[in-house]
C-alpha cells in the first residue's frame, strides 16, 4: 500500500505543466553565434562595394593575432562560402583542399563571389567580356578585382597590403582578368587551368567542334543564382541521350535553353567571329601586358581547359614578356593542382605531385614575391612534367610552338608510321553519324572520375573499329622524345561536304610490362584533339568541303614532354567523331551545325592520303632530333 501512495504523489507532480516547459516563439533565435574563442582564425563575411555601387559577397579568414600578412584572393562563380564552410577551430581544416597548404597562419585568405552569383549583388554574365564592344557597362572582372583589392588593403588592418591571386578554371579566368589592369598591390598571380579562349580549345569548342556535354554547365550556372541543376537524363548512357536528341541545339531547346539569355547569344556564333575573338584573353593580355610575376599553370591531360595557360604564356613570350611569365604543365587532369596528385589515369606518381609542387615550388615563389623570402632555387621559365621519366624537367629555353623545329612522322602504306617520306597510297573508312565513335567505353554515365581521366583512356576500346584508322611504327630501339606541341597535318578526301578530323598520338606499351602489369599493351593517348573541317581555311569564315577533293587539315595538338621509350611503338589514330563529348558533324554543309536537322546527317567515305604529293603526318618537336 505504501508503495501505491508514493506513486500517486509522484504522478501528481510530474503531470503538472510548469512555465519553463512552454516555448512560445521559434526555437531558432534571431542571432546565435557558435562560441569561437578556441578558433585559431576569425572568419567574416562582408559586402565589398564596387565602383558602380554593386556589393560583392566576400569571405575573409584572418589568422588570430595576425600582423602584416599577405592576402591570397580567389574570385569565383562557385560559392565563396563553400570553400570555407568547415566548422573546425583550425583554419587548415576549415578550408577546402586547394587552400589547406595556404592556411598555415601566414596568409589571410579571401574568397569572393563574382557579380550576380551566390551572395553577390548585380547581374551575372557568363565569363563577362571586358569593357568594350561586348560589354557596354563600366565594370568587368578587371575592375571588380581592382576594386576588391583596393578595398582589402584599406580595410583589413592585419594585411601587409600585398596580394596574390590564385584560382583554377573559371577562377583562373578571373585571375587573368585581374592581370589586364592589375591593382598595384597585386604582387603575384597563378592562373590555374584558366579558360582563355572558349572557342579554340578550352571549354566550349575545340577548333570549332562543340563540346556538347557542357550543356549541363549552362543550367548549372545560369538556371539560378546559386547552384543549379544539370540537364535531366532519360538514359544512363550519355551516348544514347545525345544520339536520341539529334543536334546539340535540339537537345538544348528540349531542355528549356531558349529561356537562358546566354544560349541564343552563344548559339548564334558557331564560328570564330568577333564574339569569340574579342573574348580571347591571350590576345587581350598582349594588348595590355603587365609586370606582375605570373605562373601559368595547367594539367597535361586537362580535359576542360588544355588550351588556355600554355597559349597565354606563349602569346606573352612571343610579344617579349618572358621575364615575368612562367609556364607549369603538371601530370594532372583539370584543376588537379588543388587536389591530391598521387595518380592520374593509370599512372601512379612517385609522391603526391600536387602537394609537393604547392609546398616546394608555388608557395615559396608566392612568399618570395609578397615577403621577399629567398627562393630555395629560382623558378625556371618552364616546368613541364616528364611522365615516362616520372620527374619534372626544368627549362629556361622552352619555346612557344611558333618557334619549334618539327620533324614529320609520316603515315605509310600498310598502316605503317615512320620518319621516311611515304611513297604513296591512301586508306578509307566510312564515318556514319548514326554510329559515332565514343570517347569513352560505353556506357558513358555522368561520372566525375571517368570524365577527369578520359584523356588518358586506353584506346584499345576503339582500335578494331572500321572507322578508326591506326598507323603504327616498328618497335622503337631508341627513345623518341617529343617536347612541345605536335602538329597534325592530314591530307584527306571525303564524299561529304563537311567533316571532323580527330588525331591521336599514342604511346603503344609493350605487350607485358613486368614492373606494372596493368600497363601491358596499353594504348596511351599522349596528345589528341579534334578539328572541324569547315574551318580548314579560316576559323571565322567557314566553307564547305569540295566533295572528293584532297584538302589539308592542319592543327596543333596539346603540348607534351613525352619520351616514347625503346620497346614501345608510336601510333597515330584518325577518326571523324568523338561522341558524345563533341557534337556530330552532319557531314553535309549546313549554316549552323548546332541546328542540323535529322536528314542532314549522312554517311561519308573519308580517305586519308599518304603521299607522295599529300603526305599526311604528325609533325613532332623532337628534343634530340630525328632518331636513327
Ligand atoms: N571548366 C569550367 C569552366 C570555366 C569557364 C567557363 C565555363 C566552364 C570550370 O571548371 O570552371
Amino acid at each position: 500500500m505504501a508503495n501505491t501512495s508514493t506513486s500517486k504523489a509522484e504522478a501528481g507532480s510530474s503531470s503538472q505543466v510548469t512555465p519553463d516547459m512552454i516555448q512560445t516563439g521559434s526555437d531558432i533565435p534571431a542571432d546565435w553565434q557558435q562560441p569561437r574563442d578556441a578558433f585559431n582564425y576569425v572568419r567574416s563575411e562582408v559586402m565589398v562595394p564596387m565602383r558602380d555601387g554593386v556589393k560583392l559577397h566576400t569571405v575573409i579568414m584572418v589568422p588570430k593575432g595576425a600582423r602584416d600578412l599577405p592576402i591570397l584572393l580567389e574570385r569565383t562563380p562557385y560559392d565563396a562560402n563553400k570553400n570555407t564552410s568547415g566548422n573546425s577551430p583550425l583554419m587548415g581544416d576549415a578550408v577546402w583542399s586547394g587552400n589547406k597548404d595556404w592556411a598555415d597562419g601566414t596568409w589571410i585568405l579571401v574568397w569572393q563571389d563574382v557579380r550576380g552569383k551566390y551572395g553577390s549583388e548585380g547581374d551575372y554574365v557568363m565569363t563577362r567580356p571586358v569593357r568594350g564592344p561586348l560589354n557596354p557597362t563600366d565594370t568587368d572582372d578587371t575592375t571588380d578585382a581592382w576594386d576588391t583589392i583596393d578595398w582589402l588593403v584599406k580595410n583589413v588592418p592585419e594585411s601587409s597590403s600585398k596580394v596574390g591571386m590564385i584560382g583554377s578554371s573559371y577562377d583562373g579566368w578571373t585571375v587573368t582578368m585581374a592581370l589586364l589592369d592589375p591593382h598595384p598591390a597585386l604582387k603575384v598571380a597563378a592562373p590555374e587551368s584558366p579558360m582563355i579562349d572558349g572557342w579554340m580549345g578550352d571549354d566550349w569548342y575545340h577548333y570549332g567542334a562543340f563540346r556538347q556535354t557542357n550543356l549541363d554547365y549552362f543550367t548549372l550556372q545560369m538556371g539560378v543564382k546559386g547552384k543549379g541543376e544539370g540537364v535531366p537524363r532519360a538514359n544512363r548512357d550519355d551516348y544514347t541521350n545525345f544520339l536520341e536528341a539529334g543536334s546539340a541545339g535540339a537537345y538544348g531547346e528540349a531542355n528549356g535553353f531558349a529561356k537562358l539569355p546566354w544560349w541564343p547569344r552563344f548559339a548564334a556564333h558557331p564560328a570564330y567571329d568577333a564574339f569569340w575573338q574579342l573574348q580571347a584573353l591571350d590576345k587581350l593580355l598582349v594588348e595590355r601586358p603587365c609586370t606582375v610575376p605570373t605562373m601559368w599553370l595547367q594539367g597535361m591531360w586537362d580535359q576542360e581547359d588544355i588550351y588556355g595557360a600554355v597559349h597565354a604564356w606563349e602569346a606573352l613570350v612571343e610579344a617579349g614578356h618572358r621575364a615575368n611569365n612562367h609556364l607549369v604543365i603538371g601530370p594532372w587532369w583539370h584543376s588537379q593542382i588543388n587536389r591530391a596528385g598521387w595518380h592520374t589515369g593509370p599512372f601512379k606518381w612517385p609522391g603526391n605531385t600536387t602537394a609537393l609542387f604547392r609546398q616546394q615550388v608555388m608557395i615559396p615563389w608566392f612568399n618570395h614575391h609578397v615577403r621577399g623570402t629567398p627562393l630555395p632555387k629560382p623558378l625556371p621559365q618552364a616546368m613541364v612534367y616528364n611522365p615516362a621519366a616520372q620527374r619534372w624537367d626544368d627549362f629556361d629555353d622552352w619555346k612557344p610552338a611558333s618557334e619549334q623545329a618539327l620533324t614529320p612522322l609520316y603515315l605509310q602504306s600498310g598502316f605503317g608510321l615512320g620518319f621516311d617520306a611515304p611513297t604513296g597510297g591512301s586508306d578509307s573508312y566510312v564515318s556514319d553519324p548514326a554510329k559515332p565513335v565514343p570517347y569513352l567505353p560505353r556506357p558513358i554515365p555522368q561520372d566525375l572520375d571517368r570524365w577527369r581521366n578520359w584523356l588518358l583512356e586506353d584506346q584499345r576500346f576503339v582500335v578494331d573499329r572500321p572507322d578508326v584508322l591506326s598507323y603504327v611504327t616498328p618497335v622503337l630501339t631508341e627513345t623518341v622524345h617529343v617536347q612541345g606541341a605536335p602538329i597534325a597535318d592530314i591530307f584527306a578526301r571525303t564524299t561529304g561536304t563537311d567533316g571532323d578530323f580527330v588525331v591521336k598520338l599514342i604511346d603503344v606499351y609493350p605487350g607485358t610490362v613486368p614492373t606494372d602489369p596493368e600497363m601491358g599493351g596499353y594504348l596511351f593517348p599522349v596528345a589528341l584533339d579534334i578539328f572541324r573541317g569547315r574551318y580548314r581555311r579560316s576559323f571565322s569564315d567557314p566553307s564547305s568541303i569540295p566533295a572528293d577533293e584532297v584538302q589539308q587539315y592542319k592543327f596543333r595538338l596539346p603540348t607534351i614532354n613525352h619520351e616514347f621509350r625503346p620497346g614501345h611503338r608510336i601510333m597515330v589514330q584518325i577518326q571523324s567523331t568523338l561522341f558524345p563529348l563533341y557534337d556530330r558533324n552532319p557531314q553535309t554543309y549546313v549554316p549552323n551545325i548546332l541546328f542540323a536537322r535529322s536528314d542532314d546527317y549522312r554517311k561519308a567515305t573519308v580517305t586519308i592520303e599518304h603521299g607522295p604529293d599529300a603526305r599526311s603526318a604528325v609533325l613532332l618537336p623532337l628534343a634530340n632530333g630525328k632518331p636513327g
